[in-house]
């Protein structure tokens, strides 16, 4: 059981003013915030990030997105962080993301789907360091 994850809020969530109602939940469902960062991704940065979708059809369009605008990237403590977050984020596409999850409030299609979640602790470690070094980690 893993006790870390990690996030990203996606430009569309942050241009439409969701930041703060995003970490709101994020906290509610009782995440520590171990690391924060209000940044942007180039396309290349993207496509590093993303480079285990790099096969799929949605690839391009995908890194053109996430390097659109500004993101925030975070790393969450709390139990069972992989699965307990992916819980609260719902279902990748929000038309079938469950009520009460990120993705159904704020989600607009499954592209554009305002929040990242790890999907193991391996990738949860990897996407951390990606982001934050160990002084950032707190
Ligand atoms: P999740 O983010 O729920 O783990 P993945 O890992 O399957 O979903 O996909 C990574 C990201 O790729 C998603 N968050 C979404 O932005 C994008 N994506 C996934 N499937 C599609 C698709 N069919 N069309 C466009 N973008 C997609």
């Amino acid at each position: 059981m893993s006790n870390r994850t990690f996030t990203m809020i996606k430009p569309d969530a942050v241009k439409a003013g969701n930041i703060g109602n995003i970490l709101q939940m994020i906290n509610a469902a009782g995440f520590r915030i171990v690391a924060m960062k209000y940044t942007r991704l180039t396309m290349d940065q993207a496509g590093k990030f993303y480079e285990v979708h790099k096969e799929r059809p949605f690839y391009g369009e995908l890194c053109e997105f996430m390097s659109s605008g500004p993101i925030v990237a975070a790393i969450l403590e709390k139990d069972n962080a992989v699965a307990d977050f992916r819980t609260l984020i719902g279902a990748t596409n929000p038309a079938q993301a469950e009520e009460g999850t990120i993705r159904k409030k704020y989600a607009t299609s499954i592209g554009e789907n305002a929040v990242h979640g790890s999907d193991s602790d391996e990738n949860a470690a990897i996407e951390s360091s990606f982001f934050f070094n160990g002084l950032e980690q707190f």
